[in-house]
């Protein structure tokens, strides 16, 4: 069945009545940079049509009822659950959803039924699809009056609620994006960009064969670079002279000449405990809301992650420009440059992505690359239009699927 179906029929069944209304969250793909979000640094993703389904309708008792067709235990929460305490992974973003809703909701419940053709853990942002999909049902039942920006700003502070130091990315590509169009998204200072894909391109997603999990060490692996990508920050600003305020990202030393050649200037490792001391400030000042999967003492290669992050935000420039003249090719060997940086300087590759993007490069894409965090999940190639099957057949050749061609969609909204 195909989700939206889906969703409504498991509505009827598990609560017994019809959906007040429908919500559609696409799932996203970043077409090229990674791991800069976070650093305040711009990224290039899109919405892609595999999306999650919400069949929201209201409640008698102040709790979120949640079913999910791909999960078998169901969710019922207090309004003011703690997320800190709720077991089930997927409850813990249904309940950070209502954390940063505060009393917006006003002591009204809610019954989601929730259905999804996204593959889960696979780095095309199932989660950020149910926290955006679920906020918006919300809105969509009690006129809370969220826009889009309002929405994806809320859903980025559910994620970081429910344990991943997220950039934003994800969430404001599924509030915001629109067909036919890539979005990039620009942090310091705030603002997006629609770029229009030209004609004749197409693009494939296809898996490692990996999971990429959001919990347990992969987890700890993200929260790491970004911890290690604020001390290499703060490092860099002191070698400038400059002052030091809030958390340190490498957005606000990227546009500095100076900021490559300093890069090199760092030290190859270095904890964070080490550096806050030699500069005089807190180690919580790097380590925010990772603190508890975070070692303070473990060295960290704070010059390669650096290197990455701020050649990476060069790319998604240069990428613009090569959408925006319809070259191919040059994007095709940005993604390439994305994904050899991904491997040797950021470590977050795994031999089985770095087989399925060479694999699909092979077959005839122009470029493939890691999508998302890594450490397993997904990779995506750009292609000629026609040429999807045959990067799709080597990818499914090489990691064994799902493999397939994914389109820029509309982002989410009340069908
Ligand atoms: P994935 O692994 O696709 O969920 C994560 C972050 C993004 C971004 C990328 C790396 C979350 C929800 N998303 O994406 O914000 O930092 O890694 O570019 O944590
Ligand atoms: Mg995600």
């Amino acid at each position: 069945m195909e989700p939206a179906s889906a969703a409504r029929a498991a509505f009827r069944e598990h609560f017994g009545a019809e959906p007040a209304l429908l919500v559609r969250a696409p799932g996203r793909v970043n077409l090229i940079g990674e791991h800069t979000d976070y650093n305040g640094l711009p990224v290039l993703p899109f919405a892609i049509g595999r999306a999650t389904l919400l069949a929201v309708g209201p409640a008698d008792a102040p709790r979120l009822e949640a079913v999910s067709e791909g999960f078998p235990v169901p969710a019922s929460l207090p309004l003011d659950a703690d997320p800190a305490t709720v077991a089930e992974p997927w409850h813990r973003y249904l309940a950070a959803a209502l954390a940063v809703l505060g009393d917006r909701l006003a002591g009204r419940g809610a019954r989601v039924a929730i259905a999804s053709d996204l593959p889960p853990a696979s780095g095309l942002s199932s989660s950020s699809a149910l926290v955006v999909g679920l906020l918006l049902g919300l809105d969509g039942l009690f006129g809370l009056g969220l826009g889009p920006p309002a929405l994806a700003d809320l859903a980025a502070r559910a994620e970081r609620i429910a344990g991943a130091e997220t950039g934003g990315m994800d969430q404001q590509v599924i509030a915001l994006a629109r067909a036919g169009h890539l979005l990039r998204i620009d942090f310091l200072p705030p603002s997006t960009r629609h770029l229009p894909v030209p004609p004749g391109w197409a693009f494939v997603v296809a898996s490692s064969g990996q999971p990429a999990p959001k919990g347990g060490a992969a987890r700890a692996a993200y929260n790491e670079r970004v911890v290690a990508t604020r001390v290499a920050a703060a490092l860099i600003a002191d070698m400038l002279g400059a002052e030091l305020e809030g958390t340190p990202v490498l957005g606000n030393v990227a546009d500095i000449d100076a900021a490559p050649i300093l890069v090199d200037e760092l030290p190859a490792r270095v904890s964070p405990r080490k550096a806050a001391a030699s500069l005089g400030v807190p180690v919580e000042r790097f380590v925010g809301l990772a603190a508890d999967t975070f070692d303070p003492d473990v060295l960290l290669p704070v010059r390669a992650y650096a290197r990455h992050v701020l050649a990476e935000a060069e790319r998604v420039d240069l990428a613009c420009a090569a959408v925006e003249a319809a070259d191919l090719r040059t994007l095709g060997e940005l993604m390439l440059a994305s994904h050899a940086s991904l491997r040797d300087d950021y470590r977050c590759s795994t031999p089985a992505l770095d087989a399925l993007v060479a694999a699909m490069t092979k077959a005839g894409a122009a470029g493939a690359r890691l999508t998302g965090a890594g450490f397993g999940g997904f990779a995506i190639a750009a292609c000629e239009r026609g040429r999807e099957p045959a990067v799709i057949e080597a990818a499914l050749a090489a990691a064994g699927g799902p493999a397939f061609a994914v389109e820029p969609s509309d982002g989410a909204a009340l069908l």
